[in-house]
């Protein structure tokens, strides 16, 4: 092993000893990351931040099994230049389980973050699915439940309990695909997003699957990405893997295969996820492409990602160079301070003002700059900003209050405009983050109009609250 890895390695203990918070700066190229190897990749989007989690390979060379123990994160804010975080949560996480890392990902709700993990039970079972759980992105995390969430001995389980993916539809309802080798499964999650909710079920219409999960939607159709290793279009031979997909009009399917998405890559196997960022749409997956890499010693890349207008998805370039800087589109300028502000309740003793004064608070909990919130109200409140002619708008970024008392974090959002004639979401918007501490940022189809609307559904038994919501020309 080269030196500089073993320097590596050495940091990166050094920050795991110490339990701080030290982000070690990585680079603009693919692989994103060379100073060990990283493999199954999951994206997600957090505010102006894309987290990436993944498996840390440590075979050796040559070495011709899995040797995983622990999960990484790294971090962009243009999807190019990327930071590494350091292991965040390993094997050890659950006292329940032996080895395995394998492939995770993590889903946000109600202000924590759930990082569902591929992992081996070292019982009766072989591989499980767990879940940890923490405060921000970065955890730390600690086991939600205490054994596995899904084992062997969940009824109808797989015979190999790997690749969890985790979405949430738009109306809360939680959804868990996974399964590797004997075909994929699904079920719901109940909202505290650590028990299965009903039964296993079979969805169908997956053609070729293998393994490796991904489920996103964009507009009102539900994606499935997935591993496949035929070699009817998929492979040249069927050790290695491509990426499928298929689409529904319903969580649960059925599903419709529309073809291969990613190509065979330089590793055996191949993983991936996709995620909207900053306007654009990206694809992470892992290759052996990094030097001294392998089957078993994988690498994370980046690319962009396209869809056709008929919501099909153009096949990935696998590039060595990754995407562009995405800082974000539009002027940058926040038009926000300029507009009349108005909302549907606001508490006698908060402030309204607050919305657009121009604060950048410290924490969610931060009243230097004023607070908006609606105590006690609860449901679905706004807020909206009227400039005295149009505007073309293409961005938000909301920072939500959090008094840990009657005001907690939304259940969900939804950023709107006037039409002319009525209000309608902004066309293409990005997940509307509920995450506290942090600015949750909305991209969307740039929308010309004299009026913007933040929509905001309360969890049941709190109000909610804004201490910043800032609105970007495009
Ligand atoms: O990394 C171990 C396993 O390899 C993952 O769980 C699979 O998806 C494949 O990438």
């Amino acid at each position: 092993m080269p030196a500089t890895r073993w320097a590596a390695r050495l940091a990166a203990a050094a920050v795991l000893v110490a339990g701080a918070v030290v982000a070690v700066p990585a680079h603009a190229a693919n692989p994103i990351i060379t100073s060990y190897y990283t493999a199954d990749p999951a994206p997600l989007v957090v505010g102006n931040t894309m987290y990436v989690y993944a498996g840390r390979d440590e075979a050796p060379s040559g070495g011709s099994n899995f040797l995983m123990r622990e999960w990484r994160v790294l971090s962009s804010t243009d999807a190019a230049t990327w930071t590494d975080h350091g292991a965040r949560a390993s094997v050890a996480t659950f006292k329940w389980a032996g080895a395995d890392a394998w492939a995770s990902e993590v889903e946000p709700r109600g202000g924590k973050y759930y990082w569902y993990t591929s992992v081996n039970g070292n019982g009766a079972g072989w591989m499980d699915i767990g879940v940890a759980v923490g405060d921000s992105p970065l955890g730390p995390f600690t086991d939600a439940k205490g054994g596995p969430l899904v084992s062997d001995s969940t009824p109808n389980s797989s015979g190999l309990n790997i690749d969890p993916t985790v979405f949430t539809d738009d109306d809360g309802q939680a959804y868990l695909y996974w399964g590797g080798y004997w075909g994929v499964l699904a079920a719901k999650l109940k909202s505290n997003m650590i028990e299965l909710d009903g039964p296993v079920v079979t969805p169908t219409g997956l053609t070729d699957y293998w393994e490796a999960p991904w489920m996103f939607k964009r507009a009102s159709l539900y994606y499935l990405v997935y591993a496949a290793n035929d070699t009817n279009g998929c492979v040249t031979s069927s050790s290695y893997a491509c990426q499928r997909y298929a689409t529904a009009t319903s969580p649960l399917g059925p599903w419709t295969h529309r073809g291969v998405v990613l190509g065979q890559v330089s590793s055996t196997t191949n993983h991936a996820g996709v995620v909207q960022f900053n306007g654009q749409w990206y694809i992470v997956y892992h290759n052996a492409s990094a030097p001294g890499g392998g089957n078993f010693r994988r690498s994370v890349a980046v690319d962009r990602l396209y869809f056709n207008a008929d919501g099909t998805m153009q096949k990935v370039v696998q590039t060595t160079t990754g995407p562009p800087p995405n800082p974000g589109t539009g002027t940058g300028t926040n038009i926000a301070p300029s507009a009349a502000r108005s909302t549907s309740f606001v508490s006698a003793w908060e402030h309204l003002e607050a919305v657009n004064n121009g604060g950048v608070p410290a924490n969610s909990g931060d009243r230097a700059n004023l607070a908006y919130g609606n105590w006690p109200e609860r449901g679905t409140q706004w807020v909206e900003y009227t400039w005295p002619s149009a505007r073309s708008v293409d961005r938000v970024a909301t920072y939500w209050f959090d008094d840990d008392q009657g005001i907690d974090l939304p259940a969900s959002c939804e950023v709107q405009y006037w039409t002319g004639s009525a209000y309608a979401p902004v066309p293409g918007q990005s997940a509307c983050g509920v995450a506290g501490n942090t600015f949750n940022t909305t991209t969307f189809t740039a929308v010309t109009t004299s009026r913007l609307r933040l929509s905001v559904t309360s969890t049941p038994d709190h109000s909610t609250g804004i201490l910043e919501w800032q609105a970007f020309q495009a």
